[in-house]
């Protein structure tokens, strides 16, 4: 059976799977020309700067004669890209009591929310004691939104009328969750970057309010990018990081682009760990992110039989 992860990352693979099965089909010799094509394919899927520089890496190893020849080029570029995707993994960051505290953050119709649901539905599987604070009182239906997520999961949500001051729901869900002995309180937030001022000193308070009830929270800010967005995403990143000090990334609609390679541009230019990834729209498609299985992943591919 194919796994969720491999599935969710049918179209980033797909992208590379044809230039790469291209590529390693039998009889082609690593050369010049190769190394270009192989970097415009690396760059299709959105791997970017990350692309060129392995390439580069792969020009010198070939230089020095340690790469001879394309077959060993599938080992080796697993290699280097794996390197790069060093302490991302799908851990979170234990809290040494109870509650530990997440905040989500993120720009508007980033998956915030959805990713919320499916964090809690993981977290609930686990066994743990799951709460929801609604924490995007910006939005007209946000709060409405999460409340339909609380019902599904079956799990308390603590949330005040659209409009209010999101860190007064902030200080009422930590107080919640100390008070019911909450293993883990999921905050939601407002994400408008047009007013990237206001929205720093929201994310601060936030911050701030939460430390009035949990003094060591929030354990986690996971700040959530659209990864359709591709290379677009990490500029969001960059900026997004000004305003909360984010602890991981969640990087959403994975499955709905070829873009899977901005993971490592995330990494190498935040530089923040991606935590997890979204791979669809059912509350199961969150996979925790691991390095592994996502470069085999996306590095599957079909050798032609060439001519020779
Ligand atoms: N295919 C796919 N769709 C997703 C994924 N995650 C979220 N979505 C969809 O993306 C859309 C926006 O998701 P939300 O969770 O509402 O995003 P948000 O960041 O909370 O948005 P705002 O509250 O408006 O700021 C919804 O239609 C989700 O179903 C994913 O991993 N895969
Ligand atoms: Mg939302």
């Amino acid at each position: 059976m194919l796994s969720k992860l491999f599935r969710g990352l049918r179209k980033t693979r797909e992208k590379l799977a044809a230039g790469l099965s291209r590529l390693f089909s039998k009889g082609r010799k690593l050369d010049d020309e190769f190394l270009d094509e192989l970097e415009e394919v690396l760059y299709t899927a959105d791997l970017g700067p990350t692309g060129s520089a392995v390439v580069e890496e792969l020009k010198d190893a070939y230089r020095r004669r340690v790469v001879q020849d394309a077959d060993q080029v599938p080992a080796f570029l697993r290699d280097r890209l794996l390197a790069r995707l060093e302490g991302c993994g799908g851990v979170l960051r234990e809290a040494e009591r109870k509650p530990r505290v997440i905040v989500v953050v993120g720009v508007n119709g980033a998956g915030k929310t959805t990713s919320i649901a499916k964090l809690a539905h993981r977290l609930v599987q686990q066994g743990r004691k799951v709460m929801l604070g609604a924490g995007d009182t910006f939005r007209a239906g946000a709060v409405a939104q999460l409340t339909t997520w609380a019902e599904r999961l079956q799990i308390p949500i603590i949330k005040q009328d659209p409009g209010a001051d999101p860190a007064a729901v902030a200080f009422d869900a930590t107080a919640a969750a100390v008070a019911r002995g909450v293993d883990d309180l999921i905050l939601d937030t407002a994400g408008r970057l047009h007013t990237q001022k206001n929205l720093m000193e929201e994310l601060r308070k936030i911050v701030r309010v939460v430390r009035k009830n949990v003094p060591d929270g929030p354990h986690e800010t996971l700040m959530v990018l659209d990864a359709t967005t591709g290379q677009n995403a990490i500029r969001q990143a960059t900026e997004f990081r000004a305003a909360a000090d984010v602890t991981g990334v969640i990087l959403a609609k994975m499955d709905g682009t070829a873009k899977g390679g901005a993971v490592f541009g995330i990494r190498e230019q935040l530089p923040i760990p991606v935590k997890f990834i979204g791979v669809g729209e059912a509350i199961a498609d969150l996979e925790p992110f691991d390095p592994e299985a996502f470069v085999d992943a996306i590095l599957s591919f079909e050798q032609r039989a060439g001519t020779e």
